[in-house]
Order: structure tokens, then sequence, then C-alpha cells
């Protein structure tokens, strides 16, 4: 169920879909059925929040300014989706995102929930590795999705995603950043975002799946600790631009849905493009599947998403999933 919009959520969704153009009082309160004195509570609200809102006698109001700061009000007002992201738990710390969507999806949590955070102690990336996740700085969040698929096309909703992530930033980065099969989007070898996915199956059918993304936006170099300096990027690092993140936050959502959608019926033109953004194929790699290495060269994916490896001997081998080195380039 989808809680309804609070005033102030339906207060900033006019703001954006009247830019520019100044309210006055007597509209607001007329658009959102309240009395003009709720209207000004709710914008003192807002302010509080850290919107700005310039009002000019006898002209009217007009939002200048948004803070950036993972407000669920003004993520659902920008949002221009079905489900991704209807319902949003926002949380300054969380020791991860994902331990939190993986019990609200137990509990019965509808698909396209969101759990967002500021910060998190403990973020994850794959086998326990830790995520560093600056505080204010990226986006850290999970997505809970309940797709009607079986389970070894988990994959491609992994893909899904870093193609979402691909299509959000290149609007950002005059070069397109490429995906690294099977979880990451990097930039000329640096890591832009990692992604996690957790699933619970039951034969034959997913019962939900946890899709946790980090995504790098606006630190500088100083932010990410020693050991990351050489391998990790932002999209501030890439663009000298700053990232207004909850615009980022609520295309990168609308695009994802509709790729997802996509996946029942056109999963075919979505892989080839994913083909076209990934710089795994073509290469000679390693994949580090527990204690064993196998080495080959990436030929192409399956309609699962899964990689097609040509080993030395000719044989091709279907890899699911594994921790890859490009021997060959990055
Ligand atoms: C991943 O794992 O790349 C998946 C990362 C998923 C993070 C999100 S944030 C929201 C949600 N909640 C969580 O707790 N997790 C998800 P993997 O392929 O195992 O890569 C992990 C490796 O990436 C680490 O060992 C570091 O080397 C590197 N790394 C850590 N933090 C990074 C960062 N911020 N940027 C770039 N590289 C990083």
């Amino acid at each position: 169920m989808t809680k309804t919009p609070s005033i102030e959520e339906n207060l900033l969704r006019i703001f954006f879909d009247n830019k520019d153009h100044p309210l006055s009082g007597e509209d607001l309160a007329h658009r959102l059925n309240v009395s003009r004195t709720a209207v000004w509570n709710h914008m003192e609200s807002l302010r509080k929040a850290g919107f700005e809102i310039e009002a000019r006698p006898h002209v009217g109001y007009r939002l200048t300014a948004t803070p950036d700061r993972l407000l669920p009000d003004e993520i659902k007002a920008r949002l221009k989706t079905n489900h991704f992201g209807k319902v949003i738990h926002s949380y300054e710390e969380v020791d991860s995102t994902n331990d939190l969507a993986l019990r609200l999806a137990e509990e019965g949590a509808p698909e396209g929930t969101v759990v967002i955070a500021e910060s998190q102690r403990k973020g994850r990336g794959r086998l326990g590795r830790p995520w560093h996740s600056s505080r204010n700085k990226g986006l850290w969040f999970s997505l809970i999705l309940r797709p009607k698929l079986i389970p070894s096309k988990v994959s491609l909703i992994t893909l899904t995603a870093a193609l979402a992530v691909v299509r959000v930033v290149s609007a950002y980065i005059k070069k397109a950043p490429k995906i690294k099969w099977p979880n990451d989007v990097h930039f000329e070898g640096k890591k832009l975002c990692g992604i996690l996915s957790e699933m619970s199956s039951s034969p034959g059918q997913i019962r939900h799946v946890i899709i946790g993304v980090g995504i790098n936006l606006n630190q500088e170099e100083g932010d990410f600790p020693e050991e990351l300096r050489s391998g990790a990027t932002s999209v501030r690092l890439e663009s000298e631009k700053v990232v207004s993140r909850v615009p980022f936050l609520s295309v990168l959502l609308a695009e994802w849905e509709k790729l997802y959608l996509e996946l029942a019926d056109r999963s075919d033109e979505i892989v080839r493009e994913i083909k076209s953004v990934c710089d795994t194929l073509n290469q000679l790699i390693q994949v580090k599947q527990g204690e064993q290495t196998i080495s080959g060269t990436a030929i192409d994916f399956d309609l699962d998403g899964a990689l097609l490896l040509r080993r030395p001997d000719g044989n091709i081998e279907k890899i699911l999933s594994g921790d890859l080195l490009h021997v060959t380039g990055h």
C-alpha cells in the first residue's frame, strides 16, 4: 500500500511542475485544498528542512533552492515512476541498507520499496567486502524487487540496474561509463558504482531480491580512504560538476523501472544494449570463484546475463558469478 502523499510532497510537486512561475497563496491553497494558513505552515516546515522559498508581495511564492538531503517528500515529489520509490525509508545512518531492505522484504514490503541512507556504518559489497559510503556524498540505497522470473535470471536484473546507472551518468560525463560484469560501473578502469544483489528463492521462483546500489557522486579524492584512491572515482571527479542527488535518484529510479518492466518482453534488446556498454566482452579475463580461478576470453552473454567464456581448449563455459579480473585492458 502506498501512503497518501503529505502536503509538503504535494506542495513540492506543484513547485517542480511550475518551475519559474510564482504561485499565489490563494492558488496554492486551492490546488492543495487547504486553508492559506495551512499553506503557510507547510511552507515554513519546508523552509526548516532547508528549502528556500521566495515570497514576493503581489507576485507569489517560488521555490528557489532545495537542500541536498535525501528527504522522502522531495524524492517522491520528483518521481515519475509507478512502483519504484513509492515507499521510501530514508535514514541518516544505518549499518547497511541491504540488511534493512532484507528485513522489510521478509515482512512483506511491496515491490519497489527503497531504503536509503546518508551514510552506512557497515556498507558491504560481495563476499562481505566493505563498501565505503561517505556521508552525503553519494547514493547508498537498496530496492526490493519481487520479479516473476526464475532464479537464474537474477544476474540480468543486476545488469539492468548497471545499465540504468550508465544511462543516467552519461548525461553528466562526456564519455559514457562502462559496465564491468557482473556488478560494477566504472569509468576508465575506476569504480564509480557497485551493485550487490541478494536473493531469496524457492525452487523455480524468486521470492524477493534486494538490489543494493552504491554510486559515488560528489566525492573529491580526499573523501576516499587512501587504499581506494587509485581504483575509485565519482561523477564529480570525472565531470567537475556537483551532482544534486535527489534529481539524480529520481531519474535513475524512472530509468531503471522502465528497463525492469521491459525485461518481460524485450530482454534480448536490453541484453544487446548491455553488451554495447560492457567492456568485459572480447577481453582475456580471469574469474575467481572461491578457491578456483578460471581464465579465458569473454565472448558473449546469454539471455540470463551469464557470461560465456571461451577456455584455452576451445570449450565454452557459462559463468554465473565471480570476481573478475581483466587481463587485457583494465
Ligand atoms: C560491490 O561489491 O561493488 C557492491 C557494492 C554495493 C554497495 C551498496 S551501497 C547500498 C547497499 N547497502 C550495502 O551494504 N551495500 C549496497 P564488490 O564487487 O565486492 O566490491 C567491493 C570492493 O569495492 C571493495 O573491496 C573495495 O575495493 C571497493 N570499494 C569499496 N567502496 C568503494 C567505493 N565507494 N567506491 C569504489 N570502490 C569501492
